[in-house]
């Protein structure tokens, strides 16, 4: 009998494996694109990649994929910093969207104030971006400078329904819709656990997910949200099994 459920948790699990390990770390890019961390935002469905270079000249640099389910296919997904405050005001934004032409662009947005948002420059020099879309979702590429000495930036994200000649129409204002946003760690995690600056994380096979990453290792820099995601997910799954065999069985 434990034999049986035990095989049959397993094959359970692995029939959801796919929605479940949908985490930052399996998700991969063309053209060679590589981000040093990534992490599992924690609403919207939406996920954040990014290298960030306390190096470059002449100023430091952030770049980053963040990659969401647009609310509707003609919809758009924005992630910003705020460097003023925590939520939407002030957000130095990036919105990704499909133009009247059709193709996906991203364009740059201050925003000020609750209300329409109109394109503008941001605080932040932009060195590059471009978005995508497909499957259901978008991904907006950028480079950003930032201020030397940032550590810890305030992040904000959000996902819209619609585009109304070619401006981004306001989002819902449900509760995850309103509590997207986080702190967005530029340094620290590596240091702490005295490992030294290691190349971008191999991406751990979905099959193994519970691989614990070794000390100092590669692997370890996702900032530790999706292997934790994976965990408590697969955990509430096989209670949800466990709880569905023992009421068949008994
Ligand atoms: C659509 O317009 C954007 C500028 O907003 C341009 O970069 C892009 O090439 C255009 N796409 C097509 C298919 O014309
Ligand atoms: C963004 O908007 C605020 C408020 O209108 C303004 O003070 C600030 O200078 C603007 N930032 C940029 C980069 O234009
Ligand atoms: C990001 O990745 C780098 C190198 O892979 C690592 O040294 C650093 O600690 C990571 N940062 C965070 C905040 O996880
Ligand atoms: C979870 C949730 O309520 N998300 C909503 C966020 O806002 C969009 C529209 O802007 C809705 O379609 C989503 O359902």
């Amino acid at each position: 009998m434990a034999a049986s459920s035990f095989l049959l948790i397993a094959a359970a699990a692995l029939l959801v494996c796919p929605a479940l390990s949908l985490t930052c770390t399996s998700q991969t890019f063309s053209e060679n694109t590589k981000f040093a961390n990534c992490t599992d935002l924690p609403t919207l469905k939406a996920f954040l990649h990014w290298t960030y270079d306390p190096t470059a000249k002449p100023k430091p640099t952030l770049s980053i994929a963040f990659i969401a389910p647009p609310a509707k296919s003609d919809g758009w997904i924005a992630w910003a910093l705020n460097p003023t405050a925590s939520g939407m005001v002030g957000a130095q934004s990036l919105i990704a969207f499909k133009d009247t032409n059709g193709s996906v662009v991203v364009k740059t947005y201050n925003v000020s104030e609750y209300g329409p948002v109109s394109e503008s420059k941001i605080s932040y020099e932009v060195l590059n971006k471009r978005a995508e879309s497909s499957h259901g979702e978008m991904r907006i590429f950028a480079t950003l400078a930032l201020p030397s000495g940032s550590a810890e930036l305030n992040q904000v994200w959000q996902v819209g329904a619609s585009v109304k000649d070619g401006v981004p129409a306001k989002h819902e204002f449900s509760p995850e819709n309103l509590s997207a946003k986080s702190k967005l760690q530029l340094v620290g995690h590596a240091a702490e656990k005295g490992g030294s600056p290691a190349p971008a994380p191999t991406f751990v096979p979905e099959s193994a997910p519970t691989s614990v990453p070794s000390a100092g290792g590669p692997s370890g820099n996702n900032s530790g949200g999706s292997s934790r995601v994976w965990g408590i997910g697969l955990g509430l799954y096989g209670a949800l099994v466990v709880l569905v065999v023992s009421i068949f069985v008994f």
